[in-house]
């Protein structure tokens, strides 16, 4: 009988323990890092500096792909896998340690180091941006050690007790407590500490009417998008966090007189309020993403006259904290269209998603060409000059939004109760106004809708249509008349590359 020898001379196995002390020490040293971002800047962060790279690296086709398939999803998508590419490398190192705690120790921080390097490719970042991935790095060092079993340091090598001692489990939940609280500090602290004061929002010259309710009352879709239902779109994977107290726009390139205003000197223009759809370009016809909200700004105007644009100017290529950059008509900027450099939404102050603490509002453009959030920036240059982000990957130049309708109820596939039925959406025809909303039942000839409040000719109208329906199968369609009389095109188009056009129409059955 030489078994017993045997396992006595066995270096003590671990797995199971390897396992939950990588996985401890990834969590760790992840909230550890992101904590630390938020002294440093939010790109910062360990897994998101990461993500970002991958971004960065992905070719546009694959991007687009990732966008189409898994719409604004497609970022935490990539989080959640790169997250279980780092549970895998986590658990490794853990067995590792177990069998030589050096060489796990090793592991850790050469992926601390590849974070590192991650976090100071970021086009904004300084030195001081690796600090989140050595917090990251020593805070799981720190636990890898501490939960990995002594056996692997060398010490003689019993039989391990049992799998879970009453020490083990108390590190566990410390370790899962750094990581909760990281995360939550990292999201809470603002950046630049104790200098993120939201300011009162200025008051407008003039106050616009309180905005009209009507058709919303019926469960229709409300003429203003409330704020947590405003569809968002951007690059940022993690939301730029930027204090008003150290914001600066900068206003250059070919003007008579650089400038740079802080949130004061910004305050100080005549401030006004205005009702404004915004719409993205990758918008399917039917689609989610637009919306109206009531913003509150400075005239980009105003700003630029003080700025005073050269002739030969026709571009304004604004720019946000995290470089991405959109290129807008000159003209657009500084006709009576009244675009903003907006820092209020809904009567609150824009909030970080929609581009705190100052973003871009151009009435009748695309987001992606008008609606800088975040913004930082303004450089008064040439389109033969300079290209924007999307420019640069094949979307137009120039997108003005295109005339459009959606049927919001029913929804596609209903089925419904032979009866009084109501069909109802929204319709816009930006810079030129609604006239009116028309509905075709099965490709009969278009009826008239009833449409709701005007709330200006940026702004999106409701529509409601009463339908006394009788059992069947039919295809409803909806078109727009502007207020030119010019009728929304039937020409199907894809959202690339300068948004989509057609009819939105739904298959419904009444029984
Ligand atoms: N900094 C920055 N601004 C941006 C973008 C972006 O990716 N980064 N996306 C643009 C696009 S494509 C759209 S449609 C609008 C969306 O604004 P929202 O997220 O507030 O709805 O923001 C625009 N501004
Ligand atoms: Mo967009």
């Amino acid at each position: 009988m030489d078994a017993p020898a045997r396992a006595s001379d066995r270096p003590v196995r671990a797995p199971g323990q390897g396992v939950t002390a990588g996985l401890v020490a990834l969590a760790a040293g992840l909230g550890a890092g992101h904590a630390a971002s938020a002294l440093v800047g939010a790109g910062s962060s360990p897994l998101f500096a990461v993500a970002n790279r991958v971004v960065d690296a992905t070719p546009t086709p694959v991007k687009e792909w990732a966008v189409r398939s898994l719409g604004s999803g497609d970022k935490a998508v990539l989080i959640l896998v790169l997250l279980a590419v780092a549970s895998g490398l986590a658990v490794a190192l853990g067995r590792l340690a177990s069998r030589s705690l050096g060489l796990g120790l090793a592991g850790v921080a050469a992926v601390a180091a590849v974070c590192a390097g991650a976090a100071v490719g970021d086009p904004s970042a300084t030195w001081a941006w690796v600090a989140p991935s050595v917090a990251a790095g020593l805070v799981g060092a720190f636990f890898l050690a501490t939960m990995t079993p002594a056996s692997s340091r060398g010490a003689a090598a019993t039989p391990s007790g049992p799998a879970w001692s009453r020490r083990r489990v108390l590190t566990t939940a410390a370790g899962a407590g750094v990581a909760v609280a990281g995360f939550a500090a990292g999201e809470a602290v603002p950046a630049n500490l104790g200098d993120d004061v939201v300011p009162v929002l200025p008051e407008p010259a003039v106050r616009l009417p309180a905005a009209p309710v009507g058709l919303e009352a019926r469960g229709l879709t409300p003429l203003i998008t409330p704020t947590a239902d405003f569809y968002r779109v951007d690059t940022a994977l993690s939301v730029p966090r930027l204090s008003y107290a150290s914001w600066r726009l900068i206003v250059d390139g070919d003007v008579e007189r650089p400038l740079t205003l802080g949130w004061d000197d910004l305050a100080a223009y005549e401030v006004v309020e205005r009702d404004v759809t915004m719409i993205c370009v990758s918008n399917p016809i039917g689609g989610p993403y637009a919306g109206t909200a009531r913003w509150l700004g400075v005239r980009t105007r105003d700003v630029l006259a003080a700025a005073g644009p050269r002739a030969t100017a026709d571009m304004v290529l604004s720019e946000s904290v995290d470089g991405f950059t959109i290129s807008t008509p000159l003209a657009a900027l500084t006709d009576g269209r009244d675009a903003l450099l907006a820092f209020g939404m809904n009567g609150v102050p824009l909030p970080r998603d929609h581009g705190a603490p100052v973003r871009l509002v151009t009435p009748g453009l695309y987001g992606y060409v008008g609606s800088t959030k975040w913004v930082t920036r303004l450089t008064v240059t040439r389109f033969g000059a300079q290209s924007a982000y999307w420019t640069l990957r094949g979307w137009a130049e120039r997108a003005p939004i295109k005339a459009g309708s959606r049927i919001d109820v029913p929804r596609a596939d209903a089925r419904l109760t032979a009866g009084p039925l109501v069909v109802a959406g929204v319709a816009w025809a930006q810079r030129i106004g609604v006239a009116e909303v028309q509905l075709r039942f099965d490709e009969g000839p278009w009826l008239p809708t009833t449409v709701g409040p005007d709330a200006g000719v940026d702004a999106w109208r409701q529509w409601v249509f009463a339908w006394d329906a009788v059992p069947g199968r039919y295809f409803l369609e909806v078109r727009v008349v502007d207020a030119a009389g010019s009728e929304q095109t039937d020409r199907p188009a894809d959202p690339f590359p300068d948004g989509a056009s057609g009819y939105h129409g739904i298959a419904v059955t009444v029984r």
